[in-house]
């Protein structure tokens, strides 16, 4: 039989094989030798152990269409990435970091600035100019008032979306507030910190119906630029695309030469300083991780 993994846990994998029900698996030892973990949104094969336990063996990985190091899953067509407007603060750098790590790997993205009802218009504001010109979706929702949640809930429609963001940020909120039949476990942000306490420790996918899948993934508090040169990390900033040509110079990195179009629109205006700087941030520290 032929089905989908909706969760890993201790060694169990949760394969749901659609018309029969929910199995509970083992990886058998191939994919150790293979050094193959299986992984949440991964279609397989399972042979069947105990049709009343509703146990089996996966015995196939089929090919994927494509693999997230962070969260790892497997076969998704788009991310939304969920940060919260407060509570906690929003930390760009880490949500940049985000965007690259996608736009490297070609899936789209779609923004969604939770916590809504703590933000006021002019921060809204900012938000949205800020990542207008991203190449992403950007959206607003409050998973406590409900608001935002149809518009989520039609880009969802027909795709498997794997929700990441950090702990605390309303991912686990959001997906109850989508499909109120599968209640997550949530938790409050602690009221010391302001930071989430990582109340989801495993990735799960939630079937909505009609082939709509929703990944629910642990918080992440850091990334690393995996596998991306200096050179090319220009190109994950889909605002400078525009004036990548009108440089002086072929090639420019649009940090120390003259003549930068970048730099230009920058002082128009046409790009976001906060991203800007980031990139120039960010640039320096994969020069400085070359050199080791
Ligand atoms: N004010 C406000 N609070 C919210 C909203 N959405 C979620 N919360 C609260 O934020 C806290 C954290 O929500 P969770 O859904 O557990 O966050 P999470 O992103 O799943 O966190 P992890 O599982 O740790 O990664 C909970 O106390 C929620 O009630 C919102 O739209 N507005
Ligand atoms: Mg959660
Ligand atoms: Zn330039």
């Amino acid at each position: 039989m032929t089905g989908r993994i909706m969760k890993g846990i201790g060694g169990f994998y949760y394969v749901e094989v659609e018309g029969a029900g929910l199995y509970e698996c083992r990886a058998k030892g191939i994919f150790r030798n293979k050094k193959m973990k299986p992984n949440v949104g991964d279609i397989v094969d399972i042979d069947v152990i105990s049709e009343e336990e509703k146990t089996g063996n996966l015995t196939v990985i089929h090919k994927r269409k494509n693999q997230l190091i962070r969260p790892m899953v497997a076969n998704v067509d788009q991310a939304l990435v969920i940060f919260a407007v407060h509570e906690p603060e929003p930390n760009f750098q880490l949500l940049n970091r985000f965007l690259i790590m996608m736009e490297k790997q070609q899936i789209p993205v779609i923004i969604c600035f939770n916590k809504m009802d703590l933000a006021s218009e002019e921060e809204k504001e900012q938000l949205r100019q800020d990542y207008e010109n991203s190449g992403c979706r950007v959206l607003f929702s409050s998973a406590r008032e409900g608001e935002g949640i149809p518009e989520i809930r039609e880009l969802l429609r027909g795709k498997t979306t794997v929700m990441a963001g950090p702990s605390g940020v309303g991912k686990s909120s959001t997906l109850n507030t989508i499909s109120p039949k599968t209640q997550m476990e949530t938790g409050a942000v602690s009221e010391k910190i302001k930071r989430g306490r990582h109340t989801t420790r495993h990735s799960e996918l939630i079937y909505l119906g009609e082939e709509t899948f929703l990944m629910d993934t642990p918080g992440f508090s850091s990334l690393y630029l995996e596998d991306i040169d200096k050179e090319e990390l220009r190109f994950y900033f889909p605002e400078f695309a525009d004036y990548e040509n009108q440089c002086r110079f072929n090639g420019c990195s649009h940090i120390h030469e003259p003549g930068c179009a970048v730099k230009q629109a920058l002082e128009e205006g046409a790009i976001s300083r906060m991203r800007y700087d980031d990139y120039c941030y960010l640039y320096e520290e994969l020069a400085n991780a070359k050199k080791w």
